[in-house]
């Protein structure tokens, strides 16, 4: 059985357009896992720290046998083949991927929460959640 996830990329440093179709490939070529649905590209205001450059965010809805855990490991390696520095949480970072969502999992745990907590929060992430889930609708 496969599982639905939405996986939320994010960039405020360096190339961010590029960051994000470098995330995109790596995703397109996870295991067991098609993209099948993709967002606009959307450049928002950055959350957290003001000082900090605008980021340039985009939603892609996977197909995927990964289980949760093993996506969101495959989600951090390619953040670190990005050059992802973690010096400061909420900080600028060339390349951030959240699981938003799998399935209708919610779950509470060391390393794991979802539905992703930000999802409350930030209007675009609904409305790229949306966006994803009405392009899916069209298909089916
Ligand atoms: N973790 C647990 N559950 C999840 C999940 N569902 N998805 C753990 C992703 N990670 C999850 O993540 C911190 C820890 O959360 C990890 O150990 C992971 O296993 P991280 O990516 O290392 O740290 P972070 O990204 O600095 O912190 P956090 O809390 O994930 O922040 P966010 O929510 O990623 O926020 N403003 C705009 N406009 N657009 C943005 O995209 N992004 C951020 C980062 C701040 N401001 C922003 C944006
Ligand atoms: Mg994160």
């Amino acid at each position: 059985m496969r599982s639905l996830a939405f996986v939320a990329l994010g960039s405020n440093v360096g190339d961010r357009g590029e960051h994000l179709a470098f995330a995109r490939r790596a995703l397109a070529d996870l295991p067991d896992s098609r993209i099948v649905a993709v967002s606009d590209e959307e450049e928002t205001e950055p959350l957290g720290a003001a000082d900090q450059p605008r980021y340039l965010n985009q939603m892609v809805a996977l197909e995927t046998r990964l289980a949760p855990r093993d996506l969101l490991h495959r989600l951090h390696l390619i953040e670190d083949q990005r050059g992802r520095l973690r010096l400061e949480r909420w900080g600028p970072r060339t390349l951030d991927l959240d699981l938003v969502l799998y399935d209708d999992f919610v779950v509470n745990e060391p390393g794991l929460v979802l539905p992703h907590p930000g999802l409350a929060q930030r209007d675009f992430w609904k409305r790229e959640v949306e966006a994803l889930r009405s392009r899916l609708g069209q298909l089916r």
